[in-house]
């Protein structure tokens, strides 16, 4: 141990009692003290899952970190965080009285809605863990450009549960963290044998240390205190030790809930020889021997701070902390803990144990006799020294869109191209782009861009195909250089690496435009990992394709339905649907753009939509090859595409029949407007390519009017606020109906919503369109039996 060190324990100790109090007294008081409101329903108390990490927190934060470092803390640590940036100066006592309330610090560390510096937001035990090692992949992609500002690099530290290990990311994630050579990661596993329902297996330390060793990492344990060092060092030491290392989870749990006393009784019992064991324990007191006996590594911030120093290099290490759930506390060791919670008996009586004097609950410094040295002690531990730690980036003006005079396409297709052009043009923009894929690279066309940019890696490898003159249409030539960043099937790492890559102006300074491509059903698959990311207001574009039932080819196991809702439920998320390439480009160009906002809340006034803001891209893309349109690219076109819709075939003022679509059945949509215009008036084709921002815009503006703003009309109000009442609407798409059948509801328009509604039926294109009745007849059949006037021809005729 660094003399520094040694000479800081006393500070250590006095830092992590005040932050047992203030973590324990925040869940007290949004418990017991703060006015019941209405409805509040009592959640976990997580009293001891603050206490079992308040001794690594101690040694981490004030003895270890530096600035550049970031830190993910598990979860239901969240108010042992806040309390230490209440004693730090960066969280508010008001928002620590008001923990879990309205507007009060959050239950989980938040990036977007705390106040106090939060790393990396956490909530879904997992995700914050596995989010470090991508953050460090990003760090490495950084330090190897040659654009990007040199910092120094930081620790990218996960404060992981030993129950969240559970979670199957992490192993995916370690898996990939392999291939891609991580660095400077820390995951310090809080092991304290306890999971939320109960005690965790025995042995499950040697599992941790295999799987961790397997995959590189260096494996730290941190089994014993200082204390228990030294008992072991006496004369009975090696039995107690024993005795220690053969104890089962369970048992040592129980024995440190009932303290001193039991303690004693057992290891009496077990080990009690008359003689140097017996002298050993009789030389404690039952405080002592409990002392003792909680003495593990974990709770120990000697033996923490030293093992975290000891670290000089940036091999990937786990620490395995033993640590005491509830530690400190009348909760320590009972395994129905997780959620317990002092009573107010027992909150009286551990305070007078802190020695916290009444009324003094709040204060930072309350036990602390020399607050004013402590205070400047505080004033120069590194991590904090410089006040919080987020950066800003410029943004990067985009290209304009890019205009293409194919016949056919399909927007999957469109995309790769529009990609492509972009690598050939190296602009500022291009530059800045990162793409990912789970193992779809080039089926889903993004060959044409990695051929260009090559793929990343921390060491150039070369691409042995090439090397040895095999022809093959792609290269796959590893280097720093490389804009690619090639994962591996799972789906969770393509949308933490996008979380992660997202935050990279925020994280290192510099922006970076994500781009990732995944075979669109496979959302599902890392659905949380997207809306963790969507949480953190991480930036990035996600392409999914080919999708629906139109990649009739690839199967039913393989066809995405609910997409489309997800994409309009997923906060933080714009979601489009194109149908045309030219679409593609314009909104591809414009999220280049919404990407790198962060202005205010504040609505815009036309659509009320939130554009200053700023956020992520979903595009559902398709490869079905379409008959392109005729050159279009007015400013009204584009601001249509935009908005969310626009009329491809505008209605007349006594239009009987509107069909409004989304994406790839665009010419089903056209031929039966065409065959319905024979015996019905005025019809009308809306191109929708975002219901997502037609449906945002109008709760907006319904919400604009409600508060009294009347004049507030969002862009899908006015687009069908010209239609007579009688008018008949038709949606339809390759998703679900409900994704457009509410445009029927914005204006009261009768619907008919055409869609697809059950999953893994196979066949052609034409079988499926076909069998979910979203073909151009079954389109025909709903406005000759729903709309008045005489029947139409039920079949084209050819
Ligand atoms: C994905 C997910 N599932 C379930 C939960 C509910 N939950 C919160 S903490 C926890 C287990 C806690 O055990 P551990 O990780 O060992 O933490 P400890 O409190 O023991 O430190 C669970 C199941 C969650 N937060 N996220
Ligand atoms: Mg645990």
């Amino acid at each position: 141990m660094s003399d520094d060190i040694a000479n800081d324990i006393t500070r250590l100790k006095q830092i992590e009692q005040r932050l047992l109090w203030l973590a324990c007294w925040t869940i007290h008081n949004a418990n017991h003290i703060r006015p019941k409101e209405e409805g509040n329903v009592k959640i976990g108390g997580h009293q001891a899952s603050c206490a079992s990490m308040v001794s690594i927190f101690t040694a981490l934060y004030f003895a270890v970190l530096k600035p550049q470092d970031r830190v993910a803390v598990k979860p239901h640590a969240s108010p042992l965080f806040h309390a230490m940036q209440y004693l730090m100066g960066n969280q508010t006592r008001e928002k620590l009285e008001n923990f879990r309330g309205y507007g009060g610090a959050q239950s989980y560390p938040s990036r977007t809605k705390d106040i106090d510096d939060v790393d990396f937001s956490t909530g879904s035990v997992g995700l914050g863990v596995a989010v470090t090692a991508f953050a460090s992949i990003v760090q490495d992609y950084l330090a190897a450009k040659p654009w990007a500002q040199k910092r120094p690099e930081g620790r990218m530290i996960a404060l992981v549960g030993d129950a969240e290990l559970d979670e199957g990311n992490i192993y995916e994630c370690l898996q990939e963290c392999w291939k891609h050579d991580l660095t400077n990661t820390w995951w310090i596993i809080d092991y304290n044998r306890q999971s939320l329902d109960g005690v965790v297996r025995e042995g499950l330390w040697q599992r941790i240390e295999a799987i961790f060793g397997a995959f590189s990492w260096r494996v730290v344990r941190l089994k014993y205190g200082v204390l228990q060092r030294a008992a072991f060092e006496e004369p009975g030491g090696e039995a107690l030790r024993d005795w220690i290392d053969h104890c089962p989870n369970q048992l040592y749990s129980a024995l440190t809930f009932q303290g001193g006393a039991a303690w004693r009784q057992r290891l009496m019992d077990d080990i009690g020889d008359q003689g140097e064991v017996s002298a050993l324990l009789e030389k404690r007191s039952d405080r002592e021997l409990a002392q003792l006996m909680n003495n593990l590594g974990g709770q120990c911030v000697e033996t923490l701070a030293e093992a975290f120093a000891a670290i000089d290099d940036d091999k990937p290490t786990a620490f395995l902390a033993y640590t005491i759930k509830g530690w400190g506390t009348p909760l320590a060791g009972h395994k129905d803990n997780h959620a317990g919670l002092m009573n107010v008996s027992q909150m009286a009586a551990f305070q007078e144990e802190m020695n916290v004097p009444q009324g003094a609950e709040w204060e930072p410094m309350a036990t602390i006799e020399d607050p004013a040295v402590l205070q400047g002690w505080l004033d120069d531990v590194a991590f904090f020294a410089q006040g919080t730690r987020r950066f800003q980036a410029a943004t990067i003006a985009t290209d304009g869109p890019v205009m293409f005079d194919d016949v056919e396409q399909s927007t999957q297709a469109g995309f790769g191209k529009v990609l492509d052009h972009m690598a050939k043009g190296k602009s500022a923009l291009t530059e800045r782009i990162v793409t990912t894929s789970p193992d779809v690279t080039v089926s889903t066309n993004l060959g044409g861009w990695v051929n260009r940019t090559g793929l990343f890696a921390r060491n150039t490898q070369s691409d042995t195909f090439r090397d040895e003159l095999i022809p093959s249409t792609q290269k796959w030539q590893f280097s720093p250089d490389g804009q690619h960043i090639e994962l591996g099937i799972a789906e969770m790492n393509l949308f933490l690496m996008l979380g992660a890559a997202g935050l990279s102006h925020s994280l290192f300074g510099e922006r970076l435009i994500p781009i990732g491509t995944v075979y669109d059903p496979f959302i599902a698959r890392g659905l949380d990992a997207l809306n963790y990311a969507c949480y953190m207001d991480s930036r990035f574009m996600i392409v999914g394709t080919p999708a629906g039932i139109t990649l009739a080819p690839e199967g039913g196991a393989h066809q995405s339905i609910g997409t489309p809702l997800i994409g309009m439920a997923q906060d933080g998320l714009a979601s489009f649907e194109p149908a045309y390439v030219d679409e593609l480009s314009v909104i591809m160009d414009w999220a280049f753009e919404y990407m790198q906002k962060s202005g205010e809340n504040d609505p815009d006034e036309r659509t009320w939509l939130r554009d200053e803001t700023g956020g992520s891209v979903y595009l559902r893309l398709s490869t079905k090859v379409l008959e392109q349109p005729a050159k279009r690219d007015s400013a009204a076109f584009r601001q249509g595409v935009i908005d969310g819709a626009y009329w491809l075939r505008q209605p007349d003022s006594n239009c009987e029949v509107v069909i409004a679509y989304q994406g790839v059945v665009a010419p089903q949509a056209i031929e039966a407007a065409g065959r319905i215009g024979n015996d019905r008036r005025g019809i009308g084709v809306l191109a929708v390519t975002s219901a997502d921002r037609l449906n945002a815009g109008w709760h907006a503006a319904v919400r604009m009017r409600k508060r009294g703003h009347t004049a507030a009309t969002s862009h899908i109000e006015r687009l069908m606020g010209d239609l007579p009442s009688h008018c008949l609407l038709i949606t339809v798409m390759d998703g679900h109906p409900a994704t457009l059948s509410w445009i029927g509801g914005v204006c009261g328009h009768r619907t008919v919503p055409l869609g697809v509604e059950h999953f893994g039926q196979t066949g052609t294109v034409d079988d499926l369109y076909r069998h979910f009745g979203i073909d151009a007849d079954a389109i025909v059949a709903a406005a000759s039996q729903l709309s008045s006037g005489r029947p139409i021809k039920l079949k084209a005729i050819n």
